[in-house]
């Protein structure tokens, strides 16, 4: 049985992942009518993941005698100066969910929850994977600085890579 305290700490990181998945819905919303559908794939695809992430909290609350109840979202961003700049926010918010795993990390050793310990170290290597997909994409931005159609190429190899992952999805 979950205590109270980590109860209403996982709850919040359900808050948390479903805030994602909402910001990369709304990422993809822009990128799909700024003519950027492999990045919108991406990150509808993204979004997707995301609330995977939250379902697995959901159960895991359940699980374990608790009762995942949902709580106010809020709104997510929906304007961005350019395509770099919303995978530089990407990037940015990876960081900060990473901080938020950590502080669970901290309080499930806190309360002494070794199952949930256990459960969590899923999301600290997923986070790991996610901060450095980000930033990878990040690199293409900077390879292909000031080429010409450099976006273009970007934005191809992002609709391969949704591709891709969708595919593994699919296999889980
Ligand atoms: Fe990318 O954040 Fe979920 O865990």
């Amino acid at each position: 049985m979950l205590t109270e305290k980590l109860e209403k700490a996982i709850i919040e990181q359900i808050k948390a992942e479903e805030e994602s998945s909402r910001l990369y819905l709304s990422m993809a919303s822009w990128c799909e009518v700024n003519g950027y559908a492999g990045a919108a794939a991406f990150l509808f695809e993204h979004a997707t993941e995301e609330r995977m992430h939250a379902l697995k909290l959901l159960s895991y609350v359940n699980d374990r005698g608790g009762h995942a109840r949902l709580m106010a979202l809020e709104e997510p961003a929906s304007e961005f100066n350019s395509l770099q700049e919303v995978f530089e926010k990407v990037l940015k918010h990876e960081l900060f969910v990473t901080s938020l795993i950590n502080k669970l990390v901290e309080t499930s050793m806190n309360e002494k929850d070794f199952n949930t310990l256990n459960f969590l170290q899923w999301y600290v290597m997923e986070q790991i994977e996610e901060e450095s997909l980000a930033r990878s994409i990040l690199d293409k931005f900077k390879l292909t600085e000031g080429e010409k159609g450099g976006l273009f190429h970007i934005d191809k190899e992002l609709a391969s890579m949704a591709a891709a992952e969708a595919a593994a999805g699919e296999g889980e």
